[in-house]
């Protein structure tokens, strides 16, 4: 596969409600859309960094200077048969999986342009559908809370997620269990907000029966976690803790977690992705699809991941509505029925660029043309 030329669009979309979170407050989201241009496919990639290193250590502009300075250079002179080949042209460069991510979520597009078939069948997919549910950050009064979950339930979404942090924690979720009971799919996500001297507030959510709590302790931690695990009735999810096939070995042998959350962009690449998704088959680790507030682009391409086998727990790749007032892809991301999304069965990710769209969000763009062709 040659690649003849790689376009960099920075865009800048305001969020359709602020995002809060333990670690930040989002009023808006940018990002890298990456056009990936070989014969008479161009292929679609998108970074999924916050602007600022406060969930991980990247950022767009980080980002954007490993992708200009390390990793176009080195995709242009390196030979590709196969998207699993980008892992391996990648290695000798240290983490910025979310660079990584962001090239090889292009490649994996164009790839399956060329073949004629949808990502989804290309990564190994057999979901039709997939479930979905939303991820809500925190609110200024638990009335909000509770208006929001009531209309992302009333949408059929199939997991509520409330973000948590010491001192925002049982009240907002008993007082969900209290309105909506315990029959409705729920679970907390803490951003690693938590220590192990916060054992006992942790403790106190057992009762509440959460499907999981995601990520409470530090965001490189896994020692900790495996304490944690076997004083708690609650699954615990890790997140931010996982960022490769090895740390996933890892957390597993500890019993630091239950259930893994997969990210795209926090492991590297769907490469990756797909391992740590057939290793927790073998574990019986359920998985599922995290998000980070993505554009059409990134969001096609989770859907496309969570169409494998194992993603068995609802994601959090909700409808475009949920995010932006307009998005970047056409058609839009839509439930089909209620809490659940089509897989695209077109070429690619099979959603088009709305170019009009991202022409009215754009802050900029680079190209670069490949110096060895
Ligand atoms: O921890 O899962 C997280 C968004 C940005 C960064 C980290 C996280 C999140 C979310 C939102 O929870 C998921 C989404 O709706 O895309
Ligand atoms: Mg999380």
């Amino acid at each position: 596969m040659k690649i003849e030329k790689i376009e960099l669009q920075h865009v800048k979309m305001p969020l359709v409600n602020p995002f809060v979170t333990s670690f930040s407050k989002l009023l808006e989201k940018d990002f890298l859309l990456i056009k990936m241009y070989s014969g008479e496919h161009i292929g679609y990639g998108e970074s999924v960094a916050l602007p600022d290193p406060t969930y991980s250590e990247e950022t767009t502009g980080t980002i954007a200077h490993m992708l200009e300075q390390f990793l176009i250079p080195l995709l242009f002179k390196s030979h590709m048969e196969h998207p699993d080949d980008v892992t391996t042209i990648f290695s000798p460069i240290r983490r910025n999986n979310m660079a990584k991510a962001a090239l090889e979520g292009a490649v994996w597009d164009l790839y399956s342009k060329k073949q004629g078939i949808p990502l989804s069948k290309a990564l190994g997919g057999t979901r039709t559908t997939i479930d979905v549910g939303v991820s809500i950050g925190m609110e200024k009064s638990t009335d909000d809370l509770l208006r929001k979950v009531e209309g992302y339930l009333s949408e059929g979404y199939k997991k509520i997620k409330v973000k948590i942090k010491p001192g925002y924690d049982f009240e907002p979720l008993a007082k969900i269990r209290e309105t909506f009971g315990y029959d409705i799919p729920l679970m907390a996500d803490a951003n690693s907000s938590y220590t192990l001297a916060d054992i006992e507030k942790i403790k106190k959510l057992d009762p509440l029966n959460l499907l999981m709590i995601e990520q409470p302790l530090a965001y490189d931690d896994i020692i900790d976690h495996s304490v944690l695990q076997k004083s708690i009735s609650t699954p615990i999810c890790l997140d931010e803790s996982i960022h490769s096939l090895e740390s996933a070995k890892k957390a597993i042998e500890l019993g630091s977690c239950k259930i893994i959350n997969i990210k795209i962009g926090r492991v590297g690449g769907l490469s990756e992705a797909k391992k740590i998704h057939d290793l927790c088959y073998q574990n019986d680790i359920p998985v599922w699809c995290g998000g980070m507030l993505e554009g059409g682009v990134g969001r096609a391409h989770n859907i496309a991941i969570t169409s494998l086998p194992y993603f068995t727990i609802a994601g959090d790749t909700s409808a475009s509505n949920r995010y932006w007032n307009e998005d970047i892809i056409s058609p839009e991301v839509m439930l089909s029925s209620p809490g659940k999304i089509t897989v695209p069965t077109t070429p690619g990710i099979g959603y088009d660029l709305n170019q009009e769209v991202v022409n009215k969000y754009l802050l900029s763009t680079k190209t670069f043309e490949n110096p060895s062709l």
